[in-house]
């Protein structure tokens, strides 16, 4: 018999260690665990196994889908906005490619047992794009169908995958005469920027916020590469890795959406400048803006709604600005350099 597992790629990334962590201990979830890159020792004990692969391995994908019966596919790998720029042709093989293959993994493990995949699916605030500052500072809290034309390569990337799963869930060989759906049942979030207190990100640009507190703790000076007056919306891991399981154990009959935007608060860089010093009084942060960084961030909402969210899967962030920086950041990195 094969055994149920729930199949996790970009296992080693950001939010796979706080996924990992909970899914082992708390909910007890076979994981099998997937990523390019060695994943961290601490991790392995918490995985029924760990395969060192890529997601554009079909082969590969093959054998995990004759091996196991994956329950949910928590698809996290990906290339992040900044480091997509540099690459964009390997960023979209890697997004989008990428994404396909594990769609197609869902469709061939929902057909073999006979009942629906959960996909989830972490999309971003990437996704939008704002024409200009002014309308930035004018659109409020923006909707989900709201500014959908993204600047960047990865932006794109996400809101193509966003509508990939949309047609795998609702549309799939629509003109196939046994007109067979496809059994994935798609269920994406649309992140602002995560702060966690264990990683740093790699390849972001919403990256500036953690940055700032890791180097603050670790005494290294840090030169903020966007304008202090920037906002952006940020969440605490803890509260990405809460709505992710949220959303993946809500009735699909609640859903209203296949996307849904969450967030917990949104400093400027400043206001995010003043906590960090505030708690480490002693660091070195400068503002040196880099004007084409600053270009995506601003092309990215100051604030996002996530009204459905609360009203499909009753979604409520655990950390607001306050406590995320009080209980859990702050104490967490400062242990952590210790
Ligand atoms: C990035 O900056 O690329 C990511 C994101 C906002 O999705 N952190």
């Amino acid at each position: 018999m094969r055994k149920e597992v729930v199949l996790i790629t970009g296992a080693n990334g950001e939010i796979g260690h706080g996924l990992i962590s909970y899914l082992s201990e708390i909910d007890k979830t076979h994981i099998l665990a997937l990523d390019v890159m060695p994943i961290d020792e601490e991790l392995r004990p918490k995985c029924e196994r760990f395969i060192q692969g890529d997601i554009l391995d079909n082969m590969l994908l093959g054998r995990l889908v004759a091996e196991y019966e994956i329950r949910a596919i928590y698809h996290l790998a990906s290339i992040l906005s900044t480091k997509a720029e540099y690459n964009p042709e390997t960023a979209h093989k890697v997004n989008v490619e990428g994404t396909l293959n594990l769609l197609r993994l869902a469709v061939e493990q929902a057909g073999w047992q006979g009942k629906p995949v959960k996909f989830l699916y972490p999309s971003s605030i990437a996704a939008y794009g704002l024409p200009s500052l002014l309308i930035k500072n004018e659109a409020g809290k923006v909707k989900e169908e709201e500014w959908c034309n993204p600047t960047t390569m990865y932006g794109c990337n996400k809101l193509y995958c966003e509508h990939l799963g949309r047609y795998y869930t609702k549309h799939y060989r629509q003109l196939a005469a046994e007109g067979t759906p496809s059994g994935i049942d798609f269920r994406a979030i649309r992140f602002p920027g995560l702060i966690s207190a264990i990683t740093t990100p790699t390849g972001g640009t919403s990256d500036y916020g953690p940055e700032m507190l890791h180097h603050a703790a670790m005494g290294i000076p840090y030169k903020c590469f966007v304008r202090p007056d920037t906002r952006l919306p940020f969440m605490a891991m803890p509260d990405a890795i809460k709505s992710l399981l949220m959303l993946e154990n809500a009735p699909r009959k609640a859903l209203t959406k296949l996307v849904y935007n969450v967030t917990s608060f949104n400093p400027s860089a400043q206001e995010f400048f003043e906590i960090v010093i505030k708690a480490f009084p002693e660091a070195r942060i400068t503002f040196e803006p880099d004007i084409a960084r600053q270009g995506i961030v601003d092309s990215w909402p100051a604030d996002v709604n996530d009204e459905a969210a609360k009203n499909d899967w009753g979604w409520k962030p655990d950390y607001g600005e306050e406590k995320a920086f009080k209980d859990y950041l702050i104490p967490a990195v400062r242990a952590r350099y210790a």
